[in-house]
C-alpha cells in the first residue's frame, strides 16, 4: 500500500490537501434551517404548516456591525419592502430557497425569497436580490401604496388606517 506523505490514518484525510488555517468539513457549514410555519395574506387567506428551507437572518447578519434599525429588501423586478431590524432577528425571518422539499419555484419567489411569517405575506419579498440596513425607515412598494407600515396580522394591521 502506498500513502501520500501527508496521509493521516487517525485524522482520516490527506493533510497535504489542506491549506494553512483550513479545516475539512463534510457538511456545508452555513447552517440551513427547516422552518414549518403558518402564512397570513392580507387578502384574508391563511395557509397552515408550510415547509421551507433556508438561512436565518440571524445567521446572515451575525457579522454585520450596524447602528441601523431598519431593513429594506430589494427584489429583481424592483419590488421593495421595509421591516424593523427587530422583526427579522431572533428566529423570525429567513432567506428561503426550498418549499415543501423542492427548489422554490419562480412563481413563489425562486431562486430565493424572504420569509417573515409573523407579518402579512407582502413582507415576504420574492426574488430577493439584496437586503439594505438603513438608519431611517423607508416605506416599500405596498407600504407606500397605503398598506400598513408594519403589517402584523394579529393586530390586523392591513392599511395605514388600522
Ligand atoms: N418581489 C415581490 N415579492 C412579493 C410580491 C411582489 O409582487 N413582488 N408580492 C407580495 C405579496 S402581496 C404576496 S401576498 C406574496 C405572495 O406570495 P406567493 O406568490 O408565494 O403566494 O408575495 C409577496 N412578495
Ligand atoms: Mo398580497
Amino acid at each position: 500500500m502506498s500513502l501520500s506523505p501527508g496521509f493521516s490514518g487517525r485524522r482520516g484525510f490527506d493533510t497535504s490537501r489542506l491549506p494553512p488555517g483550513q479545516y475539512p468539513t463534510h457538511d456545508f457549514p452555513v447552517p440551513q434551517q427547516d422552518v414549518t410555519t403558518d402564512l397570513h395574506c392580507v387578502t384574508r387567506w391563511s395557509k397552515f404548516d408550510t415547509r421551507w428551507r433556508g438561512v436565518s437572518l440571524d445567521t446572515l447578519l451575525a457579522d454585520a456591525e450596524t447602528a441601523a434599525d431598519f431593513v429594506i429588501a430589494h427584489c429583481h423586478g424592483g419590488y421593495t419592502t421595509n421591516l424593523p431590524l427587530e422583526d427579522v432577528l431572533d428566529g423570525q425571518a429567513w432567506i428561503v430557497h426550498e418549499y415543501d422539499g423542492f427548489p422554490l419555484s419562480p412563481e413563489h419567489g425562486g431562486p430565493a425569497r424572504l420569509l417573515v411569517p409573523h407579518l402579512y405575506l407582502w413582507k415576504s419579498a420574492k426574488w430577493v436580490r439584496g437586503l439594505t440596513l438603513s438608519p431611517v425607515d423607508e416605506p416599500g412598494f405596498w407600504e407606500a401604496a397605503g398598506y400598513h407600515n408594519h403589517g402584523d396580522p394579529w393586530r390586523e394591521q392591513r392599511t395605514w388606517q388600522d
